[in-house]
């Protein structure tokens, strides 16, 4: 007889993440369940997956979704998740970002009340909660120096997890995500901004991108091998955290010269510095730490920096290629 399958749950379903993550799981045989937003739009949606309406600032529905859904898994991946965007709107990147996963906590809490599910939670902590960092690399011991009200709100959520791990026995793990990025990354976060740059300079679609803050180092790595370590670590026996990195570093200078050189392209004849990118307090090198992630369900990077930016370059050059197509098909006048 076969066994019924895994049931998973997704918040930010049809983020970057959200989508390499229901793919992982559906590949596994697992029925995917995904949260959006009301207003979310089409991007990144997966075949197979069921969607479901949901407010991180509400959270009235979600002991109904567990109740309606049964997953043994919760991925928490959605939030106000703009670093820039949270000084301007702080106090909801707090609710969204902060109170939004002691709302699922809670929910989950409550269901298992209930129901005596337990519902292994994962929450996507991030490296800004690093922020002005006191030693290099960082790890799971590394103290936390938040620079934006986004990395305050990720705080708040990284302690609330374990409290309720501690507090009320939930099997609550934080994954601490360096900066992960891929061609479906939002395209307002450096790297996709660069690369769809870039590939849109190379057909003529554009002519100059403005950056902010070209110093600033960042341990980028793939999302869709971080999005392996979510479910590594929902696997294991002990709920614990742990910190998902590269080890390497690099600038924001680094990313733009490897991009524009890749398409023959200089880009000192094309960027700007705009002061509207610069952020009110700035987080200048994160580079962390994945052994323990290692040691414990061997857990490594298979993409690196050069192939990251390769991958992201020929999918932009392959949008730019088709939205040159499309607007020669269609004149301006139309
Ligand atoms: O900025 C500098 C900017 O917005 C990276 C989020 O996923 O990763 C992400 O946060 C660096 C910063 O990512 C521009 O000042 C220069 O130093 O791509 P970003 P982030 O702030 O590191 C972490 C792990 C998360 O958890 C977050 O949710 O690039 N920079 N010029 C710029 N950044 C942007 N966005 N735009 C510029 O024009």
């Amino acid at each position: 007889m076969n066994r019924p399958a895994r049931v998973a749950f997704i918040t930010g379903a049809t983020g970057q993440d959200g989508s390499y993550l229901a793919e992982l799981l559906l590949g596994k045989g697992y029925v995917v369940h995904g949260l959006v937003a009301g207003g979310s739009g089409p991007t990144n949606r997966v075949a197979g997956v069921h969607y479901h309406t949901g407010d991180l600032a509400d959270g009235t529905n979600f002991e109904a979704l567990l109740w309606d859904t049964r997953p043994a898994e919760l991925y928490h991946l959605a939030a106000q998740s703009h670093v820039q965007l949270s000084f301007e709107i702080p106090v909801y990147t707090a609710d969204v970002t902060g109170l939004g996963t002691l709302r699922w906590l809670e929910a989950i809490r409550n269901h298992r009340d209930r129901t005596g599910d337990n519902i292994r939670f994962y929450q996507a902590s991030s490296s800004e909660m690093f922020g002005k960092v006191s030693e290099t690399p960082q790890t799971e011991l590394t103290p936390f120096h938040p620079r934006s009200p986004y990395a305050c709100a990720k705080v708040f959520a990284y302690w609330q997890t374990i409290n309720h791990r501690e507090a009320y026995n939930l099997f609550a793990c934080n994954g601490i995500l360096f900066n992960h990025e891929s061609p479906r990354r939002g395209e307002t976060f450096v790297t996709r901004k660069i690369t769809r740059a870039a590939a849109r300079i190379k057909v003529g679609l554009q002519q100059t991108l403005k950056l902010g803050n070209l110093e600033a180092r960042r341990d980028w790595g793939f999302a869709g091998d971080y999005v392996e370590a979510m479910w590594l670590m929902l696997q294991q026996d002990q709920p614990d955290d742990f910190v998902i990195a590269t080890g390497e570093t690099h600038s924001v200078r680094e990313f733009l010269e490897a991009t524009f050189n890749s398409l023959n392209l200089d880009w000192q004849n094309h960027v700007e510095l705009d002061q509207q990118f610069l952020r009110p307090s700035e987080v200048d090198l994160l580079r962390g730490d994945a052994s323990k992630a290692r040691e414990s369900f061997g857990w490594t990077p298979k993409v690196g920096f050069r192939d990251l930016v390769r991958i992201m370059v020929e999918a932009d050059l392959l949008l730019a290629r088709r939205e040159l197509q499309i607007q020669t098909l269609v004149p301006e006048t139309v």
